[in-house]
């Protein structure tokens, strides 16, 4: 474990809003499955089809469900919850917000998580930064708290594990604290030249906001080889905390990207962050 935020005051807080978010909702009717959940989504963005369903829950009048790709690791994640009627069809009039919080057992916390996206025919999409993964016998771990129509509440457990190679890391800065450094990219790529996306999240008590204004400056090197690449663009804001930019992977094997947070062309990180990516 690498890092834990103890919130004292407000851990009590905490705890009682999980509690009452649980008696409200019934916690015990979710279930937990790996099961593929085949929906007909057509005219959809998204293929619900090709997700796999984690969690659902039953109300009265709706079922909802959540998606995601695989699992759920310790970055930069989406999800997708989807509501529909008890028939299982797509409800198109509801109104869906949600957070999450980390129950550690003695404490809990947030992280950075972004609005609902309305995808429309009942489906919403969550980008969430998981920046830690749940640990054994510490708490419920990471819960998504779905507000349905601003009358029922939803609680899901989220089995949110540890990323095979590092995508979220915390590194301090000289206006902004500590900063969570989301790398969007997959464990694995392909060869040439590519788009690079982040996103740079700050704390602030129990809020995670999203910050602008800095230059991700990437670099990439083969640690086994000894050499780097030309023509690679540092990621500026596309707004929201997302940041874009190029890197160029000239061969294929072991890469890491040594990443610096820059601001008014002066680097602001005070250390350098290493993210391992596999090209093939
Ligand atoms: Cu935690």
């Amino acid at each position: 474990m690498k890092f834990i935020y103890f919130r004292k005051t407000s851990m009590w807080a905490s705890i009682m809003a999980i509690t009452s978010v649980c008696t409200l909702a019934g916690c015990g009717n979710s279930t937990q499955t790996d099961e593929k959940n085949p929906v007909d989504m057509a005219g959809a963005m998204v293929d619900v089809t090709t997700l796999t369903k984690i969690a659902d829950t039953t109300l009265a009048q709706n079922k909802v469900s959540v998606f995601v790709q695989d699992s759920l690791t310790s970055k930069n994640e989406t999800i997708y919850i989807q509501v529909t009627d008890l028939n299982g069809d797509p409800t198109t009039d509801a109104h869906l917000d949600y957070d999450v919080v980390m129950d550690m057992g003695m404490v809990s916390h947030g992280g950075p998580y972004y609005p609902p996206v309305d995808l429309g025919n009942g489906l919403y999409k969550a980008e969430v930064v998981f920046i830690m993964a749940n640990m054994n016998d510490m708490g419920k771990g990471w819960m998504l708290n779905a507000f349905l129509n601003k009358k029922d509440s939803l609680s899901f457990i989220l089995p949110v594990s540890e990323a095979k190679y590092a995508r979220t890391i915390p590194v301090g800065t000289k206006d902004d604290s500590r900063v969570f450094v989301s790398l969007l990219l997959p464990e694995e790529v392909k060869a040439g030249s590519q788009p690079i996306d982040f996103t740079l999240h700050k704390m602030d008590h129990n809020l995670f906001p999203a910050l602008e204004g800095y230059t991700v400056e990437i670099e990439p090197f083969m640690p086994d080889m000894g050499h780097g690449s030309p023509n690679n663009k540092a990621a500026t804001s596309k707004g929201d905390g997302h940041y874009s930019g190029m890197i160029n992977f000239t061969m294929k094997g072991h890469w890491k990207i040594k990443v610096n947070l820059f601001k008014g062309g002066e680097k602001v990180s005070q250390e350098e962050l290493e993210f391992p990516v596999e090209v093939r």
